[in-house]
């Protein structure tokens, strides 16, 4: 029996070279040697307000990127949390055993909600209970994500062990896999903070489905350190960060990355990280285009049924345990 992975992104915004680099990349290199769910999360993207129209576009966006990045449907699930009703089901048993304190400290849920619990939403809040719940409801034994997830895994991990203990043997504790290289890629404008979808400055950002000409500038105009180096040195980040996307699309090795460099100036660099984005992201881009409304239906509504088959019978179990069923 292949071990089992679930992982997800929101159809929030637009995904960017971090999402990609941070979690789909890793998504389609463990694909064949797992047994794969990959989830477009719509339920967490409403935890902050959404034009509704917009938000069903985006799922369905969405399923191209993953398609379009190389999640192969033959080997792997693809399919929307809404379209598998056991997701929102099961976060009500969980926040039956999930305190408060413990959501509280959740630094998504400060720094989204601003610290402003008369104005968040209490969906904000629980969002971490739901994200246990899409993974705890698989058995799943690897979670790939980035670093900015890993809390919220730790919780996942407690309320599992909780409600194991508690209750009896149920959840299979999962592992997290983040990756070494590539975790925490950061805004080309500020490069302390992370890569992100809601940031509202667009040029911190490369989104996958950016043209060519917005791409280029969007990294000439990325800020860069004092010094002339270019090398992989922590005390200057932002010369780190260009160089860890260079080194992850051309799959070069940290020390060939700084030889290859060595001795050219910021204005060359550039130059060649951009040239290798939009290569990179030329192929990538055009399959988005392959997959139509009914291509995406053919392939989104099986991996329901089938995350559903295994999603259902978890539940069933839990409600067992918990004297429900
Ligand atoms: N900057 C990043 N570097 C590496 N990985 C990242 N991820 C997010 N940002 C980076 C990983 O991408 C996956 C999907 O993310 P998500 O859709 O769940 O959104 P998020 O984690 O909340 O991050 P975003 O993209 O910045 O969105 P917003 O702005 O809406 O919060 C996850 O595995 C995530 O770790």
């Amino acid at each position: 029996m292949k071990k089992r992975i679930f992982s997800g992104a929101q159809p929030t915004g637009q995904l960017h070279i971090g999402n990609y680099l941070g979690a789909l990349k890793n998504w389609v290199a463990l694909q064949d040697e797992y047994e794969s769910f990959y989830c477009i999360v719509n339920l967490h993207a409403i935890t902050l307000p959404q034009n509704p129209k917009v938000l069903r576009q985006k799922t369905l966006d969405l399923a191209r990127i993953y398609l379009a990045a190389g999640i192969d449907p033959e080997k792997s699930t693809i399919f929307i949390q809404s379209d598998v009703p056991e997701h929102a089901e099961l976060t009500w048993i969980l926040s039956c055993i999930a305190r408060m304190g413990e959501l509280e400290r959740m630094t998504q849920y400060k720094d989204k909600g601003k610290g402003n619990s008369e104005r968040a939403g209490v969906g904000l809040f629980t969002y971490p209970v739901l994200m246990a719940s899409d993974i705890l409801l698989y058995q799943t034994d690897l979670v790939p994500v980035g670093q900015d997830q890993k809390q919220h895994l730790e919780l996942t991990r407690d309320l599992a062990e909780r409600f194991n203990r508690d209750f009896g043997e149920t959840f299979t504790i999962p592992e997290p896999f983040i990756p070494p290289v590539g975790a925490n890629i950061l805004s080309l404008q500020e490069p302390t903070k992370k890569m992100s979808k809601s940031d509202e400055n667009a040029n911190g950002s490369i989104f996958l489905l950016d043209d060519a000409d917005t791409i280029t500038k969007k990294i000439k105009r990325a800020v860069t350190d004092s010094g002339t180096e270019i090398n992989f040195d922590d005390s200057r980040p932002a010369i780190k960060n260009l160089l860890t996307i260079f080194q992850l699309l051309t799959g070069k090795s940290a020390s060939e990355c700084e030889t290859h460099f060595a001795g050219k100036g910021y204005g060359h660099f550039k130059t060649e990280l951009a040239e290798t984005v939009v290569e990179f992201l030329r192929p990538f881009q055009d399959r988005v285009k392959e997959f139509d409304d009914a291509a995406l239906d053919a392939i989104l509504k099986p991996g329901a049924e089938k995350a559903r088959s295994i999603a259902s019978d978890t539940l069933k179990s839990v409600y067992k345990k918990v004297g429900i069923a």
